[in-house]
């Protein structure tokens, strides 16, 4: 009567130690993988986006970047523009000469409209989340 039920025991802690192996594999899951996997899932730091003026038009015309981010406005046109914000007001780069850029770090989440004091009639969007 011995032999059936130290079999019987063995069993039982053979099912235990398997569960506990897929406890631990299935914890040791969630973390993920070492090495480039795991660095992709990391957040990104701050960004720069280039908001590009050509052609009297602003590229692209909505743009969404998160706060701490980096905008930078290049004048690629033929003619001077600016980037101003009117809703709120909030930035404004001046005139920008054909060539040149002008960066903005984003410090409030918000949308903002924004135009060009020398062309009205060119309007965009910055949302900032
Ligand atoms: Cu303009």
């Amino acid at each position: 009567m011995n032999a059936p039920h130290s079999s019987m025991r063995s069993v039982a802690s053979t099912l235990v130690a398997t569960a506990l192996l897929l406890l631990v594999s299935c914890s040791l899951g969630t973390q993920g993988p070492p090495g480039g996997f795991v660095l992709a899932a990391v957040p990104k730091g701050p960004q720069t986006h280039t908001i590009v003026i050509r052609e009297l038009k602003f590229q692209p015309a909505v743009l969404t970047v998160k706060v701490g981010d980096t905008v930078e406005w290049k004048n690629d046109d033929i003619v001077p523009h600016t980037a101003t914000s009117t809703r709120p007001k909030k930035f404004d780069s001046g005139i920008l000469p054909v060539g040149s850029s002008w960066k903005y770090v984003v410090t409030k989440r918000g949308t903002y409209l924004y135009d060009c004091t020398l062309h009205p009639n060119m309007k965009a969007e910055l949302i900032v989340r």
